[in-house]
């Protein structure tokens, strides 16, 4: 039944509504995923995104300057704005006051102000209801009209009505939840970084917003090791909003322009865009509507490379700047070495796709498109000398990509003959059905040799590669593509890559293996290694990543041993837990081998601590903030020294997939 339709009586109306209220939380406690995408990592954080949506929508509104995230002790979380403060007279259509209205309706978070449409918006934009209803605790305090309201609910149902219980000399929405671990059956604990990701990219796409992390499950010490009273937290505010997000984003490369080209509009369909052009060659576009970022692009995205590439050549006929270039241009010769972030705000979007993160609606191309080129003109012409080194940079594009196609067709064509065509050094597995079979990639041809003695050679297959692959994110195109190594993985995987007017697109239709495993020492080489890997997956093979087949095995760290007993650690806890058990109070005759490698082990332990799959532990790849993953492999594989293991421990999550 629809929110809208009228009826008879006001009792009726009264009964009917209620019925319906009751029925839409009770849906979101039955299928949770619905509504918040997952039960499991994301889903969890997704509640706080809800929550801090409808704060930065007040915010946006003109009302709100700051908005506090903090995770209490309990693993609860408490949002607190100083916005307006959400209403708590009586609602009349619904006879409950308009906050608890809020709460239990689902998507009755904007219905009160026809004039200001709801912008920001979580990925499905549920509203703060759903965060209810899957919260074993909520509690609403509002600040209004000089007093302090309050409500609490569990699981959706409110305890009682809304009460005073003070008074208030501000005015604000204070919202504290604790998810139900009914709901979140595979964690309740939150992640600071996860948070902080969020919380970081909503300040530089709303600039002029404060947003405080406080975290209080972590106490700050001073030198002596004392406590402060003080908790870890972060604030993230950005006076310059996407202009700083792309230096953010490309971190510490080398910038083609001073200045990020910026643009701003207030038309029907605000845009705001910020693009830099840097001496590298990756094509780094983050898209945005209503702050949701657009995995898989759409109208404004099309808009935004019409208007780019139109303008540019346009330029570059004017100024007879293309004489010395001997073939056609394609679009996507404009944007290598370009990033930009395109942020708009769509009042009604329509989103496709996969993963519903593609904007469909027609009227926006235009709009952006149009906005792109009168900005991107204006730049040009006023900094001719930027303008030249762009249009240099798009013919050296240009040349790059006739002598990357070469290399890449031939990894085409080896791809196409499967079986036949597979690298020398591929131990295939015999089964063929690619959902019950791995590829592991490993580290070096001796581990490798072990890893074949201990495979189960129904499902698993073996490709070792040779110490360091190419670092991609230096590399031109063509250089990834003419890589023994690299080459040895697009056949093996069975992809390939390129379409007519996406050269770089990739066909995942053919994959060989739905698990594709790094296997690498549990050392700074190893990790170095395994990250030289995720960067050609991140940069190439994204879809990889997006469709969750890419994992990092755990070979343990120890064997801790006395007589025939034998325990295998991977922490150093678990390390002293195993001395404690086998020594039974004393070390005496208790041996504890570090492993430095795979190498170190024998087929059968590398079997039973890393490869079968009832025992091992994987770790699947995921990326939860596009914008954050990007910018860490820019600083990664950049110059900086890296603290590479760490970026693996926080960007590689625990998957417990095999049981
Ligand atoms: C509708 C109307 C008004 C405020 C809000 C919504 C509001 C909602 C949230 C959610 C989190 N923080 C919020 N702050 C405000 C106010 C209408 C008025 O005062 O006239």
């Amino acid at each position: 039944m629809s929110e809208n339709e009228v009826k008879n009586s006001a009792e009726e109306q009264y009964s009917a509504s209620s019925i319906q209220v009751l029925e839409g939380l009770e849906a979101v406690r039955k299928r949770p995923s619905m509504y918040i995408g997952d039960i499991g990592e994301r889903g969890l954080h997704h509640l706080v995104y809800e929550v801090v949506d409808n704060s930065i929508d007040e915010a946006l509104a003109g009302f709100c300057t700051d908005i506090e995230v903090t995770i209490n002790e309990d693993n609860s979380i408490t949002v607190r704005d100083n916005g307006r403060g959400i209403p708590t007279g009586m609602h009349e259509k619904e006879h409950k006051s308009a906050l608890e209205v809020v709460l239990t309706v689902l998507h009755a978070g904007g219905k009160f102000s026809k004039d200001s449409y709801k912008v920001s918006g979580g990925l499905h934009g549920v509203g703060v209801s759903c965060v209810n209803a899957l919260s074993d605790y909520l509690k609403a305090e509002i600040h209004r009209e000089g007093k302090v309201f309050v409500q609490e609910y569990s699981k959706g149902k409110p305890f009682a009505d809304v009460k005073v219980v003070g008074e208030a000399s501000d005015t604000g929405t204070i919202i504290s939840f604790h998810p139900d671990p009914e709901i979140f059956t595979v964690t309740t604990v939150y992640k600071y970084d996860t948070l902080a990701a969020r919380l970081r990219e909503l300040a530089y796409l709303n600039k002029g917003i404060k947003l405080i992390l406080t975290d209080r499950r972590e106490s700050l010490t001073d030198e002596n090791g004392n406590p402060t009273g003080l908790f870890k937290s972060d604030v993230f505010y950005s006076k310059e909003g996407l202009k700083e997000f792309v230096n953010y984003l490309d971190g510490g490369a080398e910038r083609l322009t001073e200045q990020p080209i910026y643009l701003e509009t207030d038309k029907v369909i605000p845009i705001e865009i910020a693009m830099q052009y840097n001496t590298g060659y990756s094509e780094k576009i983050y898209s945005y509507v209503n702050n949701i970022n657009t995995i898989e692009g759409g109208t404004h995205l099309q808009g935004f490379k019409m208007g780019l590439t139109r303008t540019l050549k346009n330029y570059a006929d004017k100024n007879n700047l293309l004489a010395k270039l001997k073939f056609d241009l394609a679009a996507d010769d404009f944007r290598e070495g370009l990033t930009a972030v395109i942020s708009v705000k769509v009042a009604e979007p329509q989103f496709e796709g996969q993963t519903k993160t593609k904007l469909g609606n027609s009227e926006v191309v235009s709009a952006v498109s149009q906005a792109t080129a009168s900005a991107l003109e204006a730049y040009l012409e006023e900094n001719p000398k930027d303008a030249r080194a762009i249009v240099e940079k798009v013919i050296l594009a240009a040349t790059a990509r006739h002598a990357a196609r070469k290399a890449r067709e031939m990894v085409q064509r080896k791809t196409v003959m499967s079986g036949a065509g597979m690298p020398g050094k591929l131990a295939d597995c015999s089964l063929r059905d690619p959902e019950q079979c791995e590829l592991f990639l490993v580290e070096g041809d001796s581990a490798g040799g072990t890893a074949k003695q201990g495979r189960d050679r129904m499902t698993q297959a073996i490709l070792p590669l040779r110490g360091k692959i190419l670092n991609v994110e230096k590399a031109m195109e063509h250089r990834v593509f003419e890589s023994e190594e690299i080459r040895n993985i697009y056949t093996a995987l069975g992809v390939t890559v390129g379409t007519e007017d996406d050269h770089k697109a990739l066909n995942l239709s053919k994959l060989r293996y739905h698990k594709v495993i790094i296997m690498t020492d549990a050392d700074v080489d190893g990790s170095h290694i395994a990250t030289l890997i995720l960067t050609f997956f991140f940069r190439y093979m994204q879809d990889l990543i997006r469709n969750g087949y890419v994992y990092l095995a755990t070979p343990p760290l120890y064997l801790v041993k006395k007589g025939k007993e034998e325990i295998y650690c991977w922490t150093d806890s678990e390390r002293k837990a195993a001395t404690e058990k086998l020594g039974k109070g004393s070390d005496k005759g208790v041996t504890v081998q570090r492993y430095k490698g795979l190498g170190e082990m024998s087929d059968v332990q590398l079997w039973e601590t890393t490869m079968d799959p009832s025992r091992r532990l994987l770790r699947q790849v995921t990326i939860d903030n596009a914008a954050e993953a990007e910018r860490t492999f820019s600083m990664l594989m950049g110059d900086d020294v890296p603290p590479r293991r760490e970026f693996i421990e926080q960007n590689a999550h625990y998957a417990n997939v095999d049981a």
